[in-house]
């Protein structure tokens, strides 16, 4: 098998459900820094033209989107399986996904934790408050219905785990990080008790923001 690479900068959300989809399956990989600033360079557009991370490299194919990655690694290694057989638990598996690219992360995730985390601590900016709270009625409805999704089962395809947790854990993990989680998180107990469970996971302590940097000045 060629090696796997994985382009990104450390504290990807995105990246790390990729980096930690490696770990659950077991594989070796490599990761390729992409230095914070740097993703709309000529370098990186060449391997994403939209400018964004993660990439993945396998031998002579290029991969971006992570969905398609996701899926794309639980085809080329199909041990342990990620995708639940059943049709239903299947879709629901989609379902959540697609609740995280298109209602989690555009002008939630993406308002929020940029404003709250990566503003002030990468670029020296104050949060916009009036954008976070403008973000804010959404944001209670994304969280609400991923409890409800959730309901009573240990993971949101079932009681297996699936591609659908190692996609939310890390964009739901980052959004801890906000006072905002306080309202938005804590009140849903299922939400809270399933995070607790992915974050203990091996293949989520072994890629912390803290975990990735270090790979990366390693790298
Ligand atoms: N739809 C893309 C979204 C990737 C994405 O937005 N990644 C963020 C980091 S978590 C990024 O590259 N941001 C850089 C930027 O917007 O300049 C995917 O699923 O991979």
């Amino acid at each position: 098998m060629a090696e796997l690479v994985v382009y990104t900068v450390p504290g990807s959300p995105f990246a790390r459900s990729v980096l930690a989809t490696l770990e659950e399956k077991g594989a070796p990989y490599r990761l390729a820094p992409v230095a914070p600033g740097t993703a709309r360079s000529p370098e990186h557009l060449a391997r994403h033209p939209f400018g964004r991370v993660p990439v993945l490299q396998h031998g002579d194919f290029w991969l971006y989107e992570t969905q398609a990655i996701l899926r794309y690694l639980d085809r080329v290694l199909p041990q342990p399986p990620l995708t639940p057989d059943d049709a239903k638990r299947a879709a629901r598996m989609d379902q959540a996904m697609n609740v995280n690219d298109w209602y989690l992360f555009q002008g939630v995730g993406n308002v929020i934790t940029f404003h709250r985390i990566i503003a002030p601590q990468l670029m020296g900016l104050a949060p916009d408050e009036a954008a976070i709270a403008q973000a804010m009625p959404k944001a209670r409805t994304v969280f609400a219905e991923l409890a409800r999704l959730l309901g009573g089962q240990a993971f949101f395809a079932g009681d297996t785990l699936s591609l659908a947790d190692l996609l939310l854990a890390p964009a739901t993990a980052f959004f801890t990080m906000t006072s905002e989680w306080a309202e938005l998180g804590v009140p849903h107990s299922n939400l809270v008790a399933w995070l607790e469970r992915m974050e203990s996971r091996p293949s989520m302590t072994a890629t912390t923001w803290e975990r990735v940097a270090a790979m990366a000045k390693a790298a």
